[in-house]
């Protein structure tokens, strides 16, 4: 799965309008409503990523988590990426 263009990028995030490139990873910020559900959230991210065996980097301050995900193996942004913040995107309802 190759590291996709600036241009493939941009299009790919036109389906996904709250993750946005930051430092040359897919990032997203989400905001619960206190720290359980946060933790939750979390939980159900680490089930995705081991499906899907690709792992983001997860930071979390009380109600806040932010991820941030890129292809180590590839140097980039690659369409496993887009699926798991599709996946994380379905389970995050309760997010703002
Ligand atoms: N996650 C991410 N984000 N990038 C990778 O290249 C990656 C990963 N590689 N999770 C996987 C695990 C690899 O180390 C295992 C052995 O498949």
């Amino acid at each position: 799965m190759p590291a996709m263009s600036e241009a493939e990028i941009r299009t790919a995030l036109t389906s996904l309008p709250a993750w946005e490139v930051v430092g040359g990873e897919l990032t997203r910020q989400f905001r619960f409503r206190d720290f359980v559900e946060a933790f939750g959230f979390m939980a159900q991210v680490a089930a995705v990523q081991e499906q899907l065996d690709h792992h983001a980097t997860i930071t979390n301050t009380w109600a806040d988590v932010r991820l941030a995900v890129s292809t180590h193996s590839e140097g980039g942004i690659t369409a496993k990426d887009f699926e798991l913040a599709r996946r994380v995107d379905e389970r995050a309802t309760d997010a703002r």
